[in-house]
């Protein structure tokens, strides 16, 4: 059974069927790796008079967001996806940088060679981690736990860079895991143990549950892992749909997808399902640029190119509608895919029927697969999921 912590895929994403039975009984050794405030770090590092000080990476203009804080912005309360006015109010101190792509790219590149000297089961999920299955050790280190050391121990050396890691027996609990002693840290959680460590989280930590989706449940009395194990199915379901199957195996510690290396991407995309649908076009179009500038910022990281732009609506009666539109040649840029998408919703105007989803896609790919490439995220392209 697929434990995508969402309900529903994301286009661009192959599904995420199991293995055969017989995969699924062996146990599996997961390590989940994450570099610590990764775009900070990579700047403190490259301008050691930053070191020590409050770093946000992004734009500090009026409209700007931070991207990255370092660990001294974030005592101030500072972090990603903030405006960076918010930020710069929190911590009047703090230092902005811009982004330098390049170069964290070429980190994330270090990396993921580090990765593949342990297993070829690695599925990154953003420029800064990944998914590794070490279950067969090739290596002959001994236990997933030493791969996890020596794979921070590389990185530090061969980047001066501190990267975090979780170890457990599946992709759910190492996330949480290597998120548990962060930043410069190691957790590892055991078979039988999962439950237990769920247990006492708070569900905004589960991968996948947005702002969103943890005020719903904090409505519904869930705060915790524990919180949610109390739960019946049906309730559960009657709450949240078929997602609720994935949150009665979340609060369970179980979770049973693949790491999936060697991915072949078709598309990039993103969609958005509405607590409330919605049919009023200036919330459409307000829903319309959120998903623009989610599917914008994926392409971005993944330097895409890509000559078609698909809109998707789910009605309120679940029935589902696509239209695209391609031009000759590669999208030329934000603003362009922007006025694509906007083109392809105004011409549903008005809808005859409100929506419980949107979404857009990229596709028409230059080069068609990127060998490796990283998975739809599960969590952050369906930010809110109910
Ligand atoms: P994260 O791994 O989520 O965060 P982080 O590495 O900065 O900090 P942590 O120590 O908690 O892991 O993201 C990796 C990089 O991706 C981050 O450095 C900047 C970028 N990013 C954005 O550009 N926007 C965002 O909203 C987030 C969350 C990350
Ligand atoms: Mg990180
Ligand atoms: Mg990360």
């Amino acid at each position: 059974m697929a434990i995508p912590l969402r309900s529903e895929a994301a286009p661009g994403d192959h599904g995420a069927e199991d293995k055969g039975p017989q995969e699924q009984d062996r146990p599996r050794k997961i390590i989940h790796v994450d570099m610590d405030a990764f775009f900070a770090s990579v700047e403190q590092r490259d301008f050691p008079e930053l070191r020590g000080l409050p770093v946000a990476v992004g734009g500090a203009g009026g409209r700007g967001v931070v991207a990255a804080a370092s660990y001294e912005a974030r005592m101030f309360g500072v972090h990603s996806a903030m405006p960076s006015l918010t930020a710069k109010r929190l911590c009047p101190d703090l230092v902005f940088r811009p982004t330098r792509f390049e170069v964290y790219r070429a980190v994330s590149e270090q990396i993921r060679a580090i990765f593949h000297r342990f297993t070829e089961l690695v599925e990154p999920l953003s420029l800064d981690e990944a998914y590794l299955d070490v279950t067969e050790d090739r290596a002959g280190i001994g236990s997933a736990t030493g791969i996890a050391r020596e794979i921070r121990r590389l990185i530090a050396e061969e980047t001066q860079l501190t990267a975090s890691a979780g170890v457990s027996y599946n992709k759910f609990l190492a996330k949480l895991a290597s998120d548990q002693n962060k930043p410069d840290g190691l957790c590892v959680i055991r078979p039988g143990e999962g439950e237990a460590f769920v247990a006492t989280l708070p569900v905004r930590r589960f991968h996948g549950i947005g702002p969103r989706g943890a005020e719903k449940m904090a409505r519904l009395g869930i705060a915790t892992g524990a919180d949610l194990h109390a739960k019946e199915p049906d309730w559960l379901r009657a709450h949240f749909g078929s997602f609720g199957e994935t949150l009665w195996r979340a609060a369970r510690g179980i979770d049973h997808r693949p790491v999936r290396a060697h991915r072949i991407r078709k598309s990039i995309g993103g969609e958005r399902t509405f607590f409330e649908d919605l049919s009023a076009p200036d919330e459409l179009r307000d829903a319309l640029e959120r998903i623009i500038a989610i599917v914008w910022d994926r392409i971005a990281d993944k330097q895409a190119r890509g000559r078609t732009v698909t809109l998707k609506l789910k009605f309120r009666d679940f029935t589902l509608m696509t239209r695209a539109r391609s031009l000759p040649r590669a999208i030329a840029g934000r603003a362009e895919f922007a006025a694509l998408s906007r083109a392809l919703l105004e011409e549903q105007l008005p809808l005859p029927m409100p929506i419980r989803l949107l979404g857009l896609t990229l596709s028409a790919l230059d080069g068609g697969h990127e060998p490796n490439a990283a998975p739809a995220p599960p969590s952050t392209a369906q930010l809110a999921l109910f």
